[in-house]
């Protein structure tokens, strides 16, 4: 899954067009590196992110949705928690909600189940605003399947097909950077619930707490998570670095084929 940040609009119809341009020529580039998903996300779910209007948010994705839906052969997602931004995004060709709230947002589940589209569903401790001032587990992969696997049967209870779901631990959502690492090392545990595992490590700030590099830096720290996580058991990486992600996995993949009984 590669990572398409739609970055905020100049006011100008050059710099609007510029912008969904760009998007466009960054979602062909990562078809053609080897991505499977295009993530499009509008609203940044970073620590501190200030939130825009769902008005703002639909004004953003969708013309970018629109624009790759008919030049890049692949599934689109939407990476947002608002059922209006859900909804224009489906309509406008997104195939896939991903969903860092794991559809607890007003409205959001009945228009997910509406819609009928998979949904990948994050586990979060906090919202984003404070998610990272005092993070707290007793068991921290034991509560995020616990979590987990209540808002998996929240989504069937109202009628979403178990096969359309996909789970997430939602790596630095409310975890420090020790919960991450103890995360990662039991990811298998996840694999219980019987569900695709996506995870999204690139560039993150506990690769940087790691290695000591800036978030420019990470890629060496990316690659080498991402492999660790789809050895554990992951099915889908969302990613910044899709070429080399690529080819690291296809690394993974070989040897894990290979491997006897
Ligand atoms: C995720 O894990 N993450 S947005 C802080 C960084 C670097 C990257 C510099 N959306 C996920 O990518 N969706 C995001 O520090 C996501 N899983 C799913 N399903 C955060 C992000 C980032 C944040």
């Amino acid at each position: 899954m590669g990572v398409l940040n739609v970055t905020p609009d100049s006011f100008s119809d050059g710099g609007r067009f510029t912008n969904i341009d760009a998007a466009k020529r960054h979602a062909e580039r990562m078809a053609i590196e080897g991505a499977a998903i295009i993530d499009v996300g509008g609203e940044s779910t970073r620590p501190g992110a200030t939130e825009v209007g769902s008005q703002q948010e639909v004004d953003r994705v969708v013309p970018v949705i629109e624009a790759i839906r008919g030049t890049v052969d692949l599934p689109i997602s939407i990476d947002t928690s608002r059922a209006p931004v859900m909804r224009a995004a489906v309509a406008a060709g997104a195939a896939i909600i991903n969903d860092v709230l794991a559809l607890q947002a007003p409205g959001s589940m009945q228009t997910a189940v509406e819609l009928g589209v998979p949904v990948c569903l994050m586990h979060m401790q906090g919202r984003p605003r404070t998610m990272q001032e005092r993070p707290r587990y007793e068991d921290v992969t034991g509560e995020v399947l616990g979590f987990l696997r209540e808002r998996v049967a929240a989504c069937i209870g109202a009628g979403l097909a178990r096969e359309k779901i996909i789970i997430d631990p939602g790596f630095g959502f409310g975890k420090t950077h020790a919960h991450n690492v103890e995360l990662l090392a039991n990811l298998r545990q996840l694999l219980d619930l019987g569900l695709p595992v996506l995870v999204g490590l690139s560039r993150k700030s506990t690769l940087g707490e790691l290695t000591g590099q800036t978030v420019e830096n990470r890629m060496a720290a990316s690659l080498a998570a991402a492999a660790i996580a789809v050895m554990k058991g992951a099915q889908i990486v969302r990613a910044h670095d899709v070429r080399e992600t690529a080819d690291a996995l296809r690394v993974v993949s070989a040897v894990m084929e290979a491997e006897n009984d």
